[in-house]
């Protein structure tokens, strides 16, 4: 792989962004690398961790490509980010991702589309679109507005300003906040304790719970029972229920222990 680099540990798929001299800018072969990739760790693995190679996450688009586009390139480059980022965001398994330095742009978007987002206190994140010429095209107003809400989102793209991560852990946008140089190894032991749940319950989190939020709570409400009950007959449910009825597994851990 030219832009990637992909290990294994346990059950979990490791995909690096691994074109540090552009720092980690996205082009098109890049996007088409990740699509290959998630297709392998979905074939091997029970969850996925995405992180950057170099001194920072991602910056994005790139940009010594994108000036080259007419607009109808522009519009299939765009829903194709979509559809690979949707791989990630409603595919097969739960994903985190590893943040450190810039989160920028099209990064912000790629981490916007895993479920769990663990920066590093080097993290920063921008939206600078506005001062490019260009707008988002990632996902991110569907995705990263949803995070972090269409105020703050607009704020980000006018002004062009970047926040750190403990104001994107207030935002929502991030859900940890942990040393410098620690978001890799956490986020994978993470990724590890997840891969451990049914697979089947992971593929409801992923699948239900951000569909739910989106439609009218009497309509989320039958959906998840409906969900509830596909996941509670399953014969791993049962078979978890009973080791748990038995003591053959741990209790729920109390932070305040
Ligand atoms: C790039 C890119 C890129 C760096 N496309 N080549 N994204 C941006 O507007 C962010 C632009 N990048 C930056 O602001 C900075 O590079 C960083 C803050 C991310 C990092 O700074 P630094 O000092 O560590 O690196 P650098 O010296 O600026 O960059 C190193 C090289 O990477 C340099 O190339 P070189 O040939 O001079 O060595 C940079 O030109 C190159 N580089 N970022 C191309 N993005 C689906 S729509 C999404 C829309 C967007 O993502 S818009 C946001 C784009």
């Amino acid at each position: 792989m030219d832009y990637l680099t992909l290990e294994f540990s346990g059950d979990v798929g490791i995909v690096g962004l691994n074109r540090p001299s552009k720092r980690n800018a996205i082009s098109d072969a890049f996007i088409e690398e990740f699509d290959d990739v998630i297709t392998q760790v979905e074939a091997k693995a029970k969850a996925g961790v995405i992180h950057g190679h170099g001194p920072h996450f991602c910056a994005g688009l790139d940009l010594a490509e994108h000036v080259k586009k007419t607009p109808f390139e522009g519009v299939q480059g765009s829903r194709r980010w979509h559809q690979v980022f949707a791989r990630i965001q409603r595919g097969k398994l739960p994903w985190f991702a590893a943040l450190h330095g810039a989160v920028v742009g099209g990064g912000l978007e790629l981490a916007s589309s895993v479920h769990v987002r663990v920066a590093d206190k080097t993290a920063f994140f921008a939206l600078p679109e506005g001062q490019r010429g260009i707008f988002v095209g990632g996902g991110a107003s569907a995705r990263t507005a949803r995070l972090m809400g269409v105020s703050r989102m607009m704020d980000l793209m006018m002004t062009g300003r970047s926040i750190d991560a403990d104001t994107a852990e207030r935002w929502g946008t991030v859900n940890y906040v942990v040393d410098a140089g620690t978001a890799l190894e956490e986020a994978v032991k993470m990724a590890a304790k997840a891969a451990t749940n049914a697979e089947l319950s992971n593929y409801a989190i992923i699948h239900a719970l951000p569909r739910i939020n989106d439609m009218a709570t009497d309509d989320g409400l039958w959906v998840e029972s409906l969900i509830a009950s596909f996941t509670q007959t399953s014969p791993e449910a049962e078979a978890r229920l009973n080791a748990f009825l038995e003591k053959r597994v741990g209790k729920v851990s109390n932070p305040n222990a």
